[in-house]
């Protein structure tokens, strides 16, 4: 057995970090809408949780905002001008194409790319696909930067493969790791691969919110990979109606443990068999299931129970749930999380982190980060710069502390000022994690 770790790749928040309302089917996104938000405390938040996850003594990385507004894509599309004269133009005479251009949502990191550990791969690489997140056009817009900004921190191609996201039409419609699960005795040895779609290419979908991730893209992520012990379960209509836009708002596994509620998949017993038989011989997985009774789902959605970091925590036998502290906040879900610890089962104990601003856009603590197994040797080939320590920390947090707002409603997203503020930003950003002088659009503009 190779030993290996669990890294997570946090996303930065951005400066235009917002409430607009982007996503049909994600509650709090459109409850908050119009809300006014804080970019300075959610990025301060973020770089918290990491710090957090650095104490417990798991590697941590940083992945950079994108270069939001979006000129570019504003240009693709018709407008022109410099870049000032093409915002303007786009706010004004299609305000809600500039405010899709102006999301920070590259933030929540899990829906970046789909992972195959090289403990799984057929050709003994760690495979990334960055997800095409074709449902939402603010989202579709991350899939180019987000294969450079992988490229750059996973630069390796002995051991790291990067592919381009999958085509982009609805067929592959991908959010990446939100949806996969990868169940294992221990990170470094072989793993059971859950990849859970909600929709088929050809089917005719008609329910009230989108089914965002097609069985045929992980299909083809599979393939592309060659993951090994692949299951493709259905993500359960009734959870997708609820509110759980991803899988990962009502399901979380790591090690053996599958932690997930009564309602998330289509057909939970077939799930299980299959988990099993993939898993035979390997490891016996650890099926914890709450109720619809226990944890009805306007709780589990209001709460994000599920929506917890799952850690293998150095020097700790049981598994640590890392929650959000809405789940603190909510009496049903209070009541599920902390009963976990005194039921002998694989999860020992839970810890709140507060990641209130992104959670009012429906992104919890997994959504932040994208989990990536690595041996010591791909440890070691990543980009020193963007690896999370106390130093980065303090530098990062005077970084926003200079550059960010603490106050943005929506129409301040107009506000010309803002285009040239991130631009510094992100600019400064780029030397501190070493990304290189062209990482950014603007940087490559001539
Ligand atoms: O895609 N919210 C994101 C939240 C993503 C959560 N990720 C995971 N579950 N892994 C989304 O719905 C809202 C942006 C806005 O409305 O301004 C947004 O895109």
């Amino acid at each position: 057995m190779t030993s290996a770790v669990e890294a997570n790749c946090d996303g930065l928040v951005g400066p235009t970090h917002s409430y607009v309302g982007l996503s049909p089917g994600n509650l709090a996104s459109t409850r908050n809408a119009g809300e006014v938000s804080n970019p300075r405390g959610a990025a301060l938040e973020g770089l918290a949780k990491m710090r957090r996850l650095y104490d417990l003594g798991m590697p941590q990385f940083v992945l950079p905002p994108h270069e939001r507004p979006a000129v570019g894509f504003l240009k693709q599309i018709g407008f022109s001008g410099d870049d000032a004269a093409t915002l303007e133009a786009a706010w004004r005479t299609a305000p809600a194409l500039a405010a899709a251009a102006c999301s920070a949502s590259p933030m929540w990191a899990a829906n970046a790319a789909t992972v195959t550990p090289s403990a799984d791969a057929a050709d003994g690489r760690v495979h990334f696909t960055p997800a095409n997140l074709l449902t939402n056009l603010h989202r579709s817009l991350e899939g180019p930067q987000t294969s450079r900004a992988l490229r750059r921190l996973f630069r390796d191609e002995l051991r790291f493969a990067v592919h381009d996201p999958l085509p982009a039409q609805p067929h592959f419609a991908d959010e990446g790791a939100a949806n996969h699960v990868r169940l294992c005795a221990d990170h470094g040895e072989a793993g059971v691969n859950l990849f859970v779609w909600g929709r088929e290419a050809w089917e005719r979908w008609d329910g009230q919110f989108p089914a965002r991730q097609t069985r045929e893209a992980f299909e083809a992520i599979q393939r592309r990979h060659g993951a090994a012990r692949a299951v493709f379960p259905r993500q359960a209509r009734a959870a997708i109606e609820g509110g759980a836009f991803h899988n990962d708002v009502v399901c979380v596994g790591s090690r053996a443990c599958l932690f997930f509620h009564e309602r998330a998949f289509e057909d939970r017993g077939l799930m299980e068999r299959e988990v099993r038989a993939a898993a035979e011989g390997l490891f016996e997985p650890a099926l914890v299931e709450v109720s619809e009774a226990d944890l009805p789902m306007a709780d589990l959605v209001a709460s994000y129970l599920f929506n917890s970091q799952l850690l293998t925590v150095p020097g700790e036998d049981r598994l640590v749930l890392l929650a959000p502290a809405e789940t603190r906040d909510n009496p049903r879900a209070h009541a599920v999380a902390e009963s976990l610890a005194t039921s002998n089962g694989p999860i020992g104990r839970v810890e709140y982190v507060d990641v209130r601003q992104s959670m009012r856009n429906g992104g919890g603590p997994a959504c932040l980060r994208l989990r990536v197994v690595l041996t010591d040797v791909e440890l070691e080939a990543t980009n020193p710069a963007q690896r999370f320590t106390p130093g980065l920390h303090t530098i990062l947090a005077d970084w926003v502390q200079r550059r960010y707002r603490d106050r943005l409603a929506p129409a301040d997203l107009a506000d010309p000022d803002l285009l040239t503020e991130s631009r510094e930003a992100l600019d400064e950003l780029s030397q501190i994690l070493d990304l290189g002088g062209d990482f950014y659009p603007f940087q490559r503009a001539s």
